[in-house]
């Protein structure tokens, strides 16, 4: 864990509303994560959402949870979340004296943090919204012609604009072309001392000898995360090397997954974990990470495989190029390329001193560019600019941030 210290460089410690998505998923793990390092280092941090977020311990100091209770009333088939979290929003900006709220995913946090903020405008109109967006906000769900006018209104409404890749940043300014809209690019991260593989004797010992090779895969198993693929191309890796199938996670293509492995006949080696919140000790016992997503912001899945020592087999596509060097610390194929991947699984699992090489880079190369303590400084000089600000409400739009990464 991170230690306690103060804000970087000085910034001023700051109260701050954070809402993500609670439950599984990487930008609610990685929001949780960067409110638990923004309260280690002084800051006091208020989640605001309907769950306790999934990685976010019973007690922190310096971490409040505010539960969204959206009421049940017969009138409404479809209860509305957004307003319930804009009320939330309202009232723990008041309560708690918020100086900003950060809203991870853009849909529906950013529009429920500017009706928020409409409503302070008399009491509060200092407060700031800043948004990241993490990925199907803006390449599924945004661009769906039933949401695209809210998030680009949402978008622009913002005071400050962060994305995770800048795959991520151009996609969001070619989609929806809002010229006004300045983003800065600040990466995902891992804590190098969680996802460190000389920490854990692996829990995967008792289930499998030391000569078998183990093959991970961690998802929400959403359609997206082409999971089937994933149980393809460990079918051929199996058919040549003895190995595994570890799949972490649980989602709507479980089901898909596991009609796979029945139709190639590798049951007995592909174990469906199901969801759990503490990977690093999984990871630490893989040999390769399986990632051959149809698209992908960013990767945060990816990331904390390799800063555990684990080369990436993925796809190139959307940011984890950025993410993973191809042929350095792990291999990168075109979407569906079942072959491509089996192949570059196979010769790396055939070469144990070319695997160490890349396992021993992937693990230094996440802890160099993807650091904790250091993009946690980034988020907060990006608060310090977005306090420095006029506000939206005033200026009618997002503006150009400190150090443009465009
Ligand atoms: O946008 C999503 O699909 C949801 C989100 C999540 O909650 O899992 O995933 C996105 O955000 C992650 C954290 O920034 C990124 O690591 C993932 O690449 C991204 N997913 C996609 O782009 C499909």
């Amino acid at each position: 864990m991170v230690a306690i210290g103060p804000p970087a460089q000085g910034y001023r410690r700051v109260k701050v509303g954070i809402t993500c998505y609670p439950t599984y998923g990487g930008s609610g793990a990685l929001a949780t994560e960067l409110g638990i390092a923004l309260a280690h280092r002084g800051h006091e941090v208020h989640f605001i959402t309907y769950k306790q977020p999934f990685r976010l311990p019973s007690f922190t100091p310096r971490i409040y949870f505010h539960e969204v209770d959206v009421g049940r009333y017969p009138l409404f088939e479809y209860p509305p979340y957004d307003l319930a979290l804009a009320v939330r929003m309202h009232e723990v900006t008041l309560s708690h004296g918020l100086d900003l709220l950060h809203c991870h995913y853009a849909i529906p946090h950013a529009t429920s943090a500017w009706i928020a903020k409409e409503m302070l405008r008399s009491t509060r109109p200092d407060i700031r919204v800043v948004t990241t967006l993490h990925g199907t906000d803006i390449t599924i769900v945004g661009q769906d012609p039933s949401f695209r006018p809210i998030t680009k209104f949402s978008i622009e409404k913002s005071d400050g604009l962060t994305a995770v890749s800048r795959f991520l940043q151009t996609e969001t300014l070619t989609t929806f072309g809002c010229t006004a809209c300045r983003i800065e690019v600040i990466p995902n991260f891992v804590d190098p001392s969680v996802y460190d593989r000389s920490r854990y004797t692996s829990i995967l010992d008792e289930q499998v000898n030391s000569e078998t090779r183990v093959l991970m895969h961690v998802s929400n198993f959403r359609p997206v995360k082409r999971v089937r693929d994933v149980v393809r191309v460990f079918a051929r890796v199996a058919r040549e090397v003895p190995s595994v199938l570890v799949m972490v996670g649980d989602g709507p293509d479980r089901v898909d997954a596991e009609a796979e492995v029945r139709e190639l006949g590798v049951q007995e080696k592909v174990f469906f974990l199901g969801k759990i919140d503490a990977v690093a000790p999984l990871l630490a016992g893989a040999d390769l990470f399986l990632l051959p997503s149809d698209s992908e912001s960013f990767g945060l899945s990816a990331l904390e495989a390799l800063a555990s020592g684990v080369p990436v087999i993925g796809t190139r596509a959307g940011g984890l190029p950025e993410v993973v060097r191809d042929n350095e610390t792990g291999f990168l194929c075109p979407v569906g390329d079942i072959d491509g991947m089996a192949a570059s699984a196979l010769g790396l699992l055939r070469d144990r001193d070319r695997w160490t090489a890349m396992s021993n880079l992937a693990a230094r190369d996440a802890r160099e560019r993807f650091n904790l303590e250091s993009i946690v400084g980034l988020y907060e000089s990006f608060y310090e600019y977005a306090l420095s600000l006029p506000s939206t409400t005033q200026r009618g739009g997002a503006e150009t941030t400190p150090s443009q990464t465009t």
